[in-house]
């Protein structure tokens, strides 16, 4: 059965979706976080990407979230995206993110701010410089070490990429074996800051290796993947989460390259990341929630007039493409889009980024919603996404007009 897509008006009617972002749950888009605290008890202000990508903003992000810190989030581009905004080079010349402000004192180095952190508000459970979590900091930095050497240098001699995935393979059973000593999920008996601070790279590394190496970190490492699923139930982690799609092509032009090994399990993995199915896939593991479609639909109205513009397609048949998917997401009725449509629907399916955007089941509806549509029409893939650099995601365009 086919149908003529629904209005804007008749999509708004289909979404109630909203957080309250700032006494809400954890969300990406907040400005500004009070935890049921007034404004006039607010003593951090958090400098953070635009992007919600940083691993050092996220480190930040989730121990202001854990120790319910009142704060204000400044967001900065970073410098693949586009232009970085003058004021934040004026107060921190190198422009590197984060940066912290508490009591009107910048901070930068997200240990260091971390550290100023708990002197002011207290430890997340054991310190950044108890006994206990330095030798855990120092574990992390030789996983985030073995798995560049595997990720980010092509493998030019014989047996390097089997040397490399091994070197990485003995430091994961270096940090299967901490996470063993405690009889919890987390690093330490109580959830604290040697869990935030592996969450970061942790959450790349599983996404780039399975992507770019054919290697599923979470199904191969039974500690990990315990450790995995606690972090989930946490809301703050949550709201912090990633998906695969989105590391797996914001990686490249931070790291200056991520390198394919070309073995059947990654080429597999690569397919599937790209072009679905994206239900299933090991970058979330608690079920769907059952308001994902609705928050889709509320963020992509939310910005609709930006997508349209900045879609490469023309903005009638973009636009029309759009409420067709959006009609099939919402109610099930398939709806074939205009000819022409399927490169333009695809270019949004690669754009949506997690948490950005949406959380991550939103954003696998949406990407979900988008290729069925495209594929009733044809097999043109949009633009392919830059390696080098993501101007493609320019947050300049986004600025509400
Ligand atoms: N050692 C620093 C590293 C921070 C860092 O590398 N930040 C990157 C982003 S992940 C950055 O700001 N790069 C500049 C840019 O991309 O604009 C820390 O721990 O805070």
């Amino acid at each position: 059965m086919t149908c003529t897509p629904l209005s804007w008006t008749e999509l708004e009617a289909l979404t109630d979706f909203q957080i309250d972002t700032v006494n809400g749950p954890t969300n990406a888009q907040a400005r500004l976080r009070l935890f049921g605290h007034s404004e006039s008890d607010v003593r951090v202000t958090l400098y953070r990407d635009n992007h919600a990508w940083c691993p050092y903003c996220q480190k930040v992000w989730l121990w202001l979230e854990e120790k319910q810190v009142p704060y204000r989030v400044e967001k900065v581009t970073m410098f693949c995206y586009g232009e970085k905004e003058a004021w934040y080079t004026r107060k921190v010349p190198s422009g590197m993110l984060p940066a912290l402000e508490l009591d009107g004192r910048l901070i930068t180095e997200s240990d260091d701010i971390l550290i100023a952190l708990e002197r002011a508000f207290g430890p997340l459970g054991q310190g950044m410089e108890s006994p206990t979590v330095l030798p855990l900091r120092r574990l992390e930095r030789l996983l985030f070490r073995a798995w560049c050497n595997w990720l980010c240098y092509p493998a030019l001699m014989p047996g390097q990429e089997q040397r490399n995935r091994s070197q990485f393979q003995e430091m994961m059973g270096r940090v299967e074996s901490a996470l063993a000593a405690t009889p919890g999920p987390y690093f330490l008996e109580e959830f604290g800051t040697a869990d935030v601070v592996f969450t970061p790279y942790v959450e790349r590394m599983n996404a780039s290796l399975y992507y770019y190496k054919g290697y599923s970190m979470r199904a191969e490492n039974p500690r990990l993947a315990a450790w995995f699923d606690a972090m989930e139930t946490r809301p703050t982690y949550r709201g912090t989460q990633s998906d695969f799609h989105t590391h797996a092509h914001d990686l490249p032009p931070q790291m200056g390259g991520c390198w394919e090994n070309g073995e059947p399990q990654m080429l597999v993995n690569k397919h599937r990341v790209d072009h679905g199915p994206w239900f299933g896939l090991l970058d979330v593991g608690y079920p769907e929630p059952e308001n994902s479609r609705q928050e889709a639909l509320a963020r992509v109205l939310k910005h609709r007039d930006n997508l349209i513009r900045v879609n490469p397609a023309d903005d009638a048949l973009f636009d029309e493409a759009l409420r067709c998917a959006l009609t099939f997401m919402m109610t099930g009725q398939v709806c074939p889009p205009p000819a022409g449509s399927d490169a333009a629907l695809r270019y949004l399916r690669d754009r949506i980024n997690v948490p950005r955007d949406m959380s991550i089941y939103a954003a696998k509806r949406l990407r979900d919603t988008l290729e069925k549509t495209a594929a009733l029409v044809g097999e043109q893939q949009g633009p392919p996404i830059p390696l080098k650099h993501r101007r493609d995601q320019d947050p300049a365009n986004f600025v509400r007009r």
